[in-house]
């Protein structure tokens, strides 16, 4: 793959071309990541280019990341968090040619998966992320600034939903004609989350918003989890979103891309895994009406990124990268599928939450 990397970047880092090995990594949909290998030194480094069409103020991300940074420092030293690496001139961000770069420590000897292949790498991952959220349970989440507003906000992706809706041709609405009657449908869940979502015991939390499990590191002998990884959604938001996003990437063996939906099935013992890691973390923690809503924080999470990817297939495929040009509708099917396999099995999945509550 031809590498899109000036070497102002590099510079702006003390590094050249000639000596640095550079490849490109990662599977995400929104940045572009590369790994620095540079000659000279043992440790390698993570260089990422910031998609500033997604992240509008990179400067929100950076802010953001060096508050909980310096918080974590002063009250948990020994917490491994991934801070920006600063450019020789001690900025945060190396800003060339109206893009923005960052460059992030590479952490030895760990992994990252794209799949959990064993319940315990779902344990490992949700104790990461409830951790993150624990430790910085007593941090004033509302001094973060949004990096994406309305991120997570049901309110807004339904909106959006019908925007697209209203704006796309004929023949998109009936090709995606039962999909979008799913989406219609299920809008219960948002007026459920509407009940709770002005009750005082349903507070913002210092959220990741991106759980899936490629971005949490893992040791790569003993896949212990060690620390979390893709931080520019921190900001923010409800518990729901972490422990949701867990349920909708790690409870199927397939990702959203899977066309099979026979495939769509949820595999109890991640989920108990999850849910155990997350509460070791969080039962301590969570409000009673943040228990009351576990369960729920999956279908909020899937029922959403369905209408994202609803709304970004009646738009024409301008988000989510696509590799044919049905693939968001594909995407749409998939997670409908996910919601409805939740559904059949929430008595299953209730009971293993009550069960790790007491
Ligand atoms: C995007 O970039 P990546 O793959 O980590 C998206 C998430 C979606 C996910 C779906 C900033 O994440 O919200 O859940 O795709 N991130 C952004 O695969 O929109
Ligand atoms: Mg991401």
């Amino acid at each position: 793959m031809e590498l899109n990397l000036d070497s102002e970047v590099l510079k702006a880092y003390g590094y050249t071309k000639e000596n640095t090995k550079i490849t490109q990594i990662g599977t995400g949909l929104i940045n572009r990541t590369y790994l620095l290998s540079p000659q000279s030194e043992e440790r390698k480094y993570i260089l990422q280019n910031i998609n500033t069409s997604v992240f509008q103020s990179p400067q929100a991300i950076a802010n953001n990341l060096r508050a909980i940074a310096d918080y974590l420092t002063v009250n948990y030293p020994e917490y491994l968090f991934i801070k920006p690496v600063s450019t020789i001139n001690s900025e945060e961000m190396a800003h060339i040619c109206n893009e923005y770069w960052r460059m992030l420590p590479f952490v030895p000897n760990t992994i990252s998966l794209d799949v959990l292949a064993d319940p315990k790498q779902a344990y490992e991952a949700a104790r990461q992320f409830g951790k993150l959220s624990r430790l910085l349970n007593q941090f004033d989440a509302k001094t973060l600034q949004p990096t994406i507003p309305g991120f997570h906000d049901l309110d807004l992706r339904y909106e959006q939903f019908m925007e697209a809706l209203n704006q796309a041709s004929e023949p998109e609405k009936e090709q995606a004609s039962t999909q979008i009657r799913d989406a219609l449908s299920h809008k219960y869940i948002l007026d459920y989350f509407n009940s709770y979502a002005h009750r005082t015991d349903f507070p913002d939390r210092v959220m990741h918003h991106d759980t899936k499990i490629s971005n949490v590191l893992l040791d790569s002998k003993t896949y212990e989890g060690i620390c979390i990884i893709d931080l520019d959604t921190i900001m923010p938001g409800k518990f729901i979103s972490d422990l949701g996003d867990m349920m909708r990437t790690y409870l199927c063996a397939f990702s959203e891309n899977e066309t099979d939906l026979n495939k769509i099935k949820i595999r109890l013992p991640y989920f108990e895994a999850m849910i155990k890691g997350y509460l070791s973390e969080m039962k301590s923690i969570l409000t009673e009406t943040e228990k009351e809503l576990i369960l729920f924080s999956g279908k909020y999470m899937i029922y959403m990124q369905a209408l994202r990817f609803l709304t970004d297939f009646l738009s024409g495929n301008k988000y989510y990268p696509t590799s044919y040009p049905a693939q968001n509708l594909d995407r749409v099917k998939n997670q409908f599928k996910l919601l409805y396999e939740l559904a059949v099995n929430e008595k299953e999945l209730q009971d293993i939450i009550e069960e790790h509550l007491v």
